[in-house]
C-alpha cells in the first residue's frame, strides 16, 4: 500500500494541475483570437492524469504523448513560455516554432514528442523501454494515449512486446470516453481497458482519472515496478474532457450539455482543492496564492510568446535531419 499522498504531495499536485489549467485557458482565448496556427486540443478536465503520473518521473525518464499533449509537456518540465510560444509558431517555442501543438519536443526534459497520429506513443515507449533495458540505466518510459488508440494495432504490438521483454514502460490510457465524437462504448466490446492488461501478461489497473491522488498512488506502484525490472503495467484513468475535441469544433451533436456539466462538477482541481482544505493541508489564503501564481505564469507566457520573433524563413531547412 502507498501512504496517503495528500499531506506530502497534495500541494505539489495541485500546483501542477493549476499550471496546466491556466495555460490551457490562455490557449483557448488565444485560439479564438487567431494567434494559434494549427489545431489546439486542450487537456482541460484531464489534468490529474499528467500530474499524478509525471510526479514520479525524473528528467531522465521519457514521455511520449498525443495530440492532447500540452498537460504532459508542462508536467514533464516544459515551461509555459516554451509551450505557448510553440503554439504561436514563434522561434522561442520548444520546437523552435516549427511543430505546434502536435510536435512538441523537449528531449532535455524527457518529452520525446507529442503526435497527431493516434497510437505511436505506445510503440515509441516500448522502443525507449527496450533501450533502457539494454543500457541497464534504470529509466522508465511512459506512453500516454486515449481510448481511441486501444483498438489500434499499435496497442497490441506495443503491449505484447513490452510484456515478453519485461520492459520498463508504463502505458497510460486516458479514457475520456470519446474518440473525437465516437463513444468508447460504441467502439469496444469490453468496456474495461484495464482488463486487457491480464491478456498481455501485465498488471492492468483502473483508477478514477479525476482523482489525482488515486492516479498518483497507482502510478507510484507501476513506476516502481518498472524501475525494479519487473516489467510494464497498464493504467486506465477514467476521465473526461470538458472542452470540445479541438478548439473551434462543435460539441453537442454526440454528447449532452448535462453530461458535460456533471463532469465539470467532478473537476479534478475542485476535488483536490476541497481535500486540501478539509484535510487541513492548506488554507484558503495559501491556495489563492498558488492560484494567482499559476494565472500570472500563464499570462506572462502569452505575453512572452506574442513578443517573440517568428522563425527566420532562411532557416526553414535547418533542424530537419539529424546530423551524424
Ligand atoms: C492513426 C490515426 N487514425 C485516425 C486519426 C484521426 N483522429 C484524430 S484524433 C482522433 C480521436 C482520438 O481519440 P482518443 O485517442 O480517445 O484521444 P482524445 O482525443 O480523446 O484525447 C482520431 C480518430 C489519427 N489522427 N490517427
Amino acid at each position: 500500500m502507498v501512504a496517503d499522498p495528500l499531506p506530502t504531495e497534495g500541494l505539489r499536485l495541485y500546483r501542477t494541475m493549476l499550471r496546466i489549467r491556466r495555460c490551457e485557458e490562455q490557449l483557448v482565448q488565444a485560439y479564438s483570437e487567431g494567434l494559434i496556427h494549427g489545431a489546439c486540443h486542450t487537456y482541460i478536465g484531464q489534468e490529474a492524469v499528467a500530474a499524478g503520473v509525471c510526479a514520479h518521473l525524473t528528467r531522465d525518464d521519457v514521455v511520449f504523448s498525443t495530440h492532447r499533449g500540452h498537460g504532459h509537456a508542462l508536467a514533464k518540465g516544459v515551461s509555459a513560455r516554451e509551450l505557448v510560444a510553440e503554439l504561436f509558431g514563434r522561434v522561442t517555442g520548444c520546437s523552435r516554432g516549427r511543430g505546434g501543438s502536435m510536435h512538441l519536443f523537449a528531449p532535455e526534459v524527457g518529452l520525446l514528442g507529442t503526435s497527431g497520429i493516434v497510437g505511436p506513443s505506445i510503440l515509441q515507449a516500448a522502443g525507449a523501454g527496450y533501450s533502457f533495458k539494454l543500457l541497464k540505466n534504470g529509466r522508465v518510459a511512459v506512453a500516454f494515449f486515449g481510448d481511441g488508440a486501444v483498438n489500434n494495432g499499435a496497442f497490441h504490438e506495443g503491449l505484447n512486446m513490452a510484456a515478453i521483454w519485461r520492459l520498463p514502460v508504463l502505458f497510460v490510457c486516458e479514457n475520456n470516453q470519446y474518440a473525437t465524437e465516437v463513444p468508447f462504448s460504441y467502439a469496444a466490446g469490453n468496456a474495461s481497458v484495464a482488463a486487457r492488461g491480464t491478456a498481455y501478461g501485465m498488471p492492468g489497473v483502473a483508477v478514477d482519472g479525476n482523482d489525482v491522488l488515486a492516479v498518483y498512488a497507482a502510478a507510484a506502484q507501476a513506476v516502481a515496478r518498472a524501475r525494479a525490472g519487473e516489467g510494464p503495467a497498464l493504467l486506465e484513468c477514467l476521465t473526461y474532457r470538458t472542452r470540445p475535441h479541438a478548439e473551434g469544433m462543435g460539441d453537442f451533436t454526440y454528447r449532452t450539455r448535462e453530461e458535460v456539466e456533471s463532469w465539470k462538477a467532478r473537476d479534478p482541481l475542485l476535488l483536490l482543492r476541497a481535500r486540501l482544505i478539509d484535510g487541513g493541508v492548506a488554507t484558503e489564503a495559501q491556495l489563492a496564492q498558488l492560484e494567482g501564481e499559476a494565472a500570472e505564469e500563464a499570462a506572462e507566457a502569452r505575453r512572452f510568446a506574442e513578443n517573440s520573433p517568428w522563425p527566420d524563413p532562411a532557416s526553414a531547412t535547418t533542424h530537419i535531419y539529424a546530423t551524424p
